[in-house]
């Protein structure tokens, strides 16, 4: 094999080893109002019945058209420290049909801060196909105070195109020719 040959077989190989490492990484994404949103079943003034806020890990480093979303858990976390009663509410993640409703009954009393870690499943899709999922936390009896909202999600970015930057390309150029070169005066 001729020595340009080889330079450029090597630079080839190189090209390729970059091209073939896809990397999971993990991108996390938080809501956190502030004031916190007391949500209740009966309205009274300063609460609401639903609350909806969105996630977007594509403000994050994820490219939908191209990445892979291995796996995603949102951690919601409410407080009920002011009407203490035993509450029914809804947490419902994603929209149809890759809605994910979940219906519970009683957040603890006091002052300690209850989580609810959810690992998406049927609402997956519903985040993969843009990147945002959006959330409606209900109060349909009874009342609670929603803190913050986090998303943590496993993405495996696309593998990299070997689509070699102008200037790799020159540089290769200007190896390669200046090795023709020293071998055409050698032969000369
Ligand atoms: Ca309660
Ligand atoms: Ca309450
Ligand atoms: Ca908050």
């Amino acid at each position: 094999m001729s020595l340009a040959k080889r330079a450029f077989a090597t630079v080839a190989l190189a090209f390729a080893a970059a091209s073939a490492n896809a990397t999971v990484i993990t991108l996390t994404d938080l809501i956190d109002p502030n004031p916190d949103v007391t949500i209740s079943g009966t309205t009274t003034a300063g609460t609401v019945k639903s609350y909806s806020f969105e996630h977007n890990i594509a403000l994050k480093g994820y490219d939908f058209t191209k990445d892979t979303l291995l796996s995603a858990l949102v951690t919601i976390r409410v407080i009920d420290n002011v009407k203490k009663e035993s509450e029914f509410f809804t947490f419902a993640l994603g929209a149809a049909p890759n809605a994910q409703v979940v219906d519970y009954r009683n957040i603890n009393n006091g002052n300690v801060p209850t989580s609810y870690p959810l690992a998406l499943a049927a609402a997956l899709p519903d985040l993969s196909a843009d990147g945002i999922l959006s959330i409606t936390l209900t109060a349909n009896s009874g009342d609670f105070i929603f803190m913050d909202s986090t998303l943590s999600a496993q993405v495996d970015k696309a593998a990299t195109t070997a689509v070699p930057e102008p200037a790799s390309l020159a540089l290769m150029g200007l190896g390669l020719s200046a090795l023709a070169l020293r071998r055409r005066r050698r032969s000369a």
